[in-house]
């Protein structure tokens, strides 16, 4: 029988790449809370991303103390993952607790295989494969979108998305076009406009973007506005791409439901970690809807080997700085590591570097 005999949480303040700018904030650093589950032979690990510094206190403070109550407890994380949630019920399961609850199940999915000695994508029962990623960038000039983007296109990638929104539509587009010369007439762009706008002004901006023929346009009004989802899905051909807000697979069959979107993505942390993934995925095969990833490529790599639908891995790098032997895109795709569980090992020499704790 595995049991957990203790949880623990660190955070670290890790280097991105390049700070990452949307249109409704700037990612200066990779505010990370890593997990750790220890099961004695046995420890999984997964991190989650803190999206500002006001954020990562109280997220490592949640993983701890909702950690504290799993000590002893057999590892059975979907049954716990429901047990977390019916506890946190009135307290609230949207936000930072149900991101730690999340967390926690991709550190026990993670010990779980590895007591199995079998990469997860098997203990879910799906053969390996390869998904396709799409390079996800920020805001940036259009000669620093084309560095990024052709850099990309070396390593095979074919789909390429930028932050959109800026003050000034004309530096969007400039961007959209930069990547409409790198991908190509076949390959894919999207935008994102991080919920920044009305209905009325992101349709006015798409509708001077259509020649383009964006793949995807991704929360171009609040996330929670399903009703102003499906407005702007209805005024211009852009597909609309959401989905990385949501806690629930109830809250992505509210969308479906609501006409809200063309497409749909997942937030491994928030949707409930890898059980809450397997709900979400089994509500877009109901419907019929392809599947991206937001964030997390370690475990959403393994994932969409059991998602019927499966469209892109999202590609941007919040991590290497301070994991061991960080995954790898080849000929435009990633593929799940053969090692037990999700193959996410701690580079400790760069973790106590960047330590925030
Ligand atoms: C995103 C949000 C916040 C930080 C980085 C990226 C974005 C995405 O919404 O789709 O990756
Ligand atoms: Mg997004």
């Amino acid at each position: 029988m595995l049991s957990i005999h203790k949880v623990r949480a660190r955070a670290v303040k890790a280097p991105l790449p390049r700070p990452h700018r949307t249109a409704s904030g700037t990612v200066e650093d990779a505010l990370l809370v890593l997990i750790d589950v220890d099961c004695g032979a046995v420890v999984g690990s997964a991190y989650v991303f803190a999206y500002s510094p006001a954020v990562v206190g109280p997220l490592l403070q949640l993983v701890e103390s909702i950690g504290e109550l799993l000590v002893d407890r057999r590892v059975e994380p979907a049954a716990l993952q429901e047990e977390l949630r019916g506890r946190f019920r009135i307290a609230g399961t949207a936000g930072l607790v149900g991101e730690a609850i999340g967390g926690l199940d991709m550190a026990l999915w993670d010990v779980f295989a590895k007591a199995l000695d079998s990469p997860l994508w098997e203990v879910l029962g799906a053969s390996s494969r390869p998904t396709r990623v799409y390079e996800s960038m920020g805001m940036m000039s259009p000669d620093e979108t084309r560095a990024e983007a052709a850099a990309a296109a070396e390593a095979g990638v074919t789909a390429f998305k930028v932050k959109a929104g800026h003050s000034d539509d004309s530096y969007d587009r400039a961007n959209l076009e930069v990547l409409r010369e790198v991908a190509g007439e076949t390959g894919e762009i999207m935008l994102d406009f991080n919920q920044a706008f009305t209905p009325y002004d992101a349709i006015r901006r798409l509708r001077r973007l259509e020649d383009l023929r964006p793949a995807w346009i991704e929360e171009p009004v609040a996330a929670t506005d399903l009703v102003g989802h499906a407005l702007v899905r209805r005024a211009t051909s852009v597909p609309v791409q959401t989905g990385e807000n949501w806690g629930t697979a109830r809250e992505m069959e509210a969308a479906l439901r609501a006409g809200a979107c063309d497409l749909v993505m997942i937030d491994a942390v928030r949707i409930g970690g890898v059980t809450g993934w397997l709900r979400g995925a089994a509500v877009a095969q109901a419907h019929a809807i392809p599947l991206s990833t937001h964030f997390y490529p370690e475990f959403s790599v393994h994932t969409m080997c059991a998602t019927p639908t499966a469209q892109y891995v999202e590609w941007l790098d919040v991590s290497s700085a301070i994991v061991a032997s960080p995954l790898e895109v080849e000929l435009g795709a990633v593929t799940p590591p053969g090692r037990p569980g999700a193959g996410l090992a701690w580079n400790e020499a760069a973790v106590a570097r960047f330590a925030l704790t």
